[in-house]
This record gives structure tokens, C-alpha cells and sequence, in this order.
């Protein structure tokens, strides 16, 4: 089954472990390992052909477009994807290839909340993912703990079907909305995540990179769930409305009448209900175009 199976690895400057990683799937069984690196400055792509990986250099900036390039390279039944960094175990690899050979899953995250070493998680950064999943677990309408996680796999089907655009760390969030996108059927393993070993630093930057993957998963949740967006506006209009309203109304009680106030209050109400309108027709349209892409999928 092991021959079924592409390793693959992003890389940059990962020198300090990705030899042992690399040995480690290999020793394992694991015959193919892809290293994409992007134009490492240290001897990662030396260690890792040592080790005996597929080096490719990638072409673009950023992990997304080296991940996007490996995808259309690949063919192999099962994808496993893993950061270069060692913070996770080889070992463990056979958790997330566990639900693709039985069919339960098209891909499979690994859930770093699970067991997380000392060190692992900066307490900006678990706050930050924590934060990021909730709002995507509120955008998506689904149940998922850690979304931007480093450890995957994918069956041949997710490899096809996911599109990846976005360069840089948006990666991980684009990868969760595509899959949902194309209804391809998710789950979480439990698995283990390390500290980084000792002077070799993450290439995230946590508060420039939480804003980004949060905007990104805003900005792609806009297109698949247009409601929530617009019932959010929608209700801060309306609310605004009400408000003037009441101050209207308290003053007209009082004698004094304010006429530009009341037609402002009129209009912000009635703006605020059409916009939830639009949304609603929108949302519509978006579940049927959805339900239509399903049937023509099946076939
Ligand atoms: N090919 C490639 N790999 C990258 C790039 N940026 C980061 N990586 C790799 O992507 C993986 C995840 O990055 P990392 O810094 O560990 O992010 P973190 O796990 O969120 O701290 C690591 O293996 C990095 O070496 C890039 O621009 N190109
Ligand atoms: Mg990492």
C-alpha cells in the first residue's frame, strides 16, 4: 500500500530537519517523498537528497504556490502532506491515511489540539488558531478544530479537485474552503505536534499572518455563505435605524419634532430589511447552484 503513497514536503530552510524527516517516511516504506523547496538559502535541498527525496524547486513565492505546483504533479492514490519543520511525527502518518483507505474521508486533517508539546503552540498563536477556527467553524457551518494544521492527506479525488490561488499562509484556511467547496468529505485525526527545534524559527508571522488567514477565510466565505455577510450588515443598519427611531419618537413625545431625523429612520430600516432580503435570494441561488453542482457531480 506504501508504494500508493506520495510524501510530500514544503520546505524552506527546514536544513536543521529534514533530512531525518525524510529518512524517517523512507525507513517506514514510504518510497516516494517530494521535497518542494522554495529556493532554500541553507542546505535543505542537500539533506534532502541526501536522504533520498525528489527535490523540486519551486516556481512562485510563498508554500501556496509550491503546494499548488506539487498537486499537479503528483499521481499517486494517497497525498500526504507535512511541514518540513519536525514538528510532527512520522509515525502517526498512518492515522490520517487510516480514513482515505477505508473511504470514510477524501481528506484528512491532523488535529494538533489533541497533544501538543510544550513550546508547540506560542500563547498568541493557540489563541490565535483557536480564534481563526471558531470563525470559520461560523462561516462554514461545520465542527472543525484545527483547520490551519501542517499535517494532511488526500486521496487522488482532493488532489484533482482542489484549486489553490492563494499564495502565502492563506493556504491552509483556502484548503479547508475548497474542500468544503467541492463537498469533498473531511475529518480530523488526533495527532502530536512538537516545539521547533532549537534556532530554527517559523517563517509564520503571528499577528500579520492571523490577519491574513483571517481575511482570507472572510473574503472566501463571503462567496460561499453571502447571507452571513450581508445579514451582518443588514442588522447593523437596522439596529441603527432603531435607534434614531427611538430618539425620534422620545423627542416627538416631548414636543419636539425632528422631520430630516424621521425620514433617516425610515430609510435605514428599510434598507436594513431589503439588504436581508438580497441576502436571502442570494443564499438561494447559492444553494441551488450548489445542490445543481452536486447532482452533476454524482454522474
Ligand atoms: N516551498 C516552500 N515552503 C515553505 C514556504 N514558506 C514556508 N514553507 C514551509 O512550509 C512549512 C510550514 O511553515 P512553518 O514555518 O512551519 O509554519 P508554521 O508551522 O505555521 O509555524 C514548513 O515546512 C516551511 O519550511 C515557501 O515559501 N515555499
Ligand atoms: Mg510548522
Amino acid at each position: 500500500m506504501r508504494e500508493n503513497v506520495c510524501i510530500l514536503i514544503p520546505t524552506l530552510n527546514e536544513g536543521k530537519t529534514i533530512g531525518k524527516l525524510v529518512e524517517a517516511y523512507k525507513a517506514m516504506g514510504f518510497t516516494d517523498v517530494l521535497v518542494v523547496d522554495g529556493h532554500s538559502t541553507d542546505n535543505t535541498v542537500a539533506a534532502a537528497q541526501a536522504a533520498g527525496a525528489r527535490v523540486v524547486l519551486q516556481n512562485g513565492k510563498g508554500k501556496g504556490a509550491a503546494v499548488q505546483q506539487a498537486f499537479g504533479m503528483i499521481d499517486k492514490e494517497i497525498t500526504i502532506m507535512v511541514d518540513g519543520d519536525g514538528t510532527y511525527l512520522p509515525e502517526e502518518v498512518d492515522r490520517l491515511i487510516e480514513p482515505i483507505v477505508n473511504g470514510s474521508a477524501d481528506h484528512v486533517l491532523g488535529n494538533r489540539f489533541a497533544n501538543y508539546g510544550k513550546g508547540a503552540f506560542t500563547r498568541l498563536n493557540h489563541f490565535g488558531n483557536k480564534m481563526l477556527n471558531l470563525m470559520f467553524n461560523f462561516a462554514y457551518h461545520v465542527r472543525l478544530n484545527d483547520i490551519l494544521t501542517g499535517y494532511h492527506a488526500f486521496n487522488r479525488k482532493a488532489l484533482k479537485m482542489v484549486n489553490l490561488n492563494q499564495s502565502g499562509f492563506g493556504i491552509e484556511a483556502e484548503l479547508a474552503v475548497e474542500c468544503l467547496k467541492k463537498d469533498l468529505r473531511m475529518c480530523e485525526v488526533p495527532i502530536t505536534y512538537l516545539a521547533r527545534a532549537d534556532g530554527a524559527p517559523t517563517k509564520l508571522n503571528p499577528l500579520n499572518d492571523g490577519f491574513k488567514i483571517g481575511y482570507t477565510i472572510y473574503k472566501l466565505g463571503k462567496t460561499y455563505n453571502p447571507m452571513l455577510y450581508l445579514t451582518l450588515i443588514s442588522i447593523a443598519i437596522f439596529l441603527l435605524g432603531l435607534v434614531v427611531g427611538v430618539y425620534v419618537v422620545w423627542e416627538q413625545f416631548r414636543g419636539i419634532p425632528h422631520n430630516q431625523m424621521a425620514i433617516l429612520t425610515a430609510l435605514l430600516i428599510i434598507s436594513g430589511i431589503q439588504i436581508f432580503i438580497f441576502g436571502y435570494i442570494i443564499d438561494m441561488i447559492v444553494q441551488m447552484q450548489r445542490e445543481m453542482m452536486r447532482e452533476i457531480r454524482k454522474r
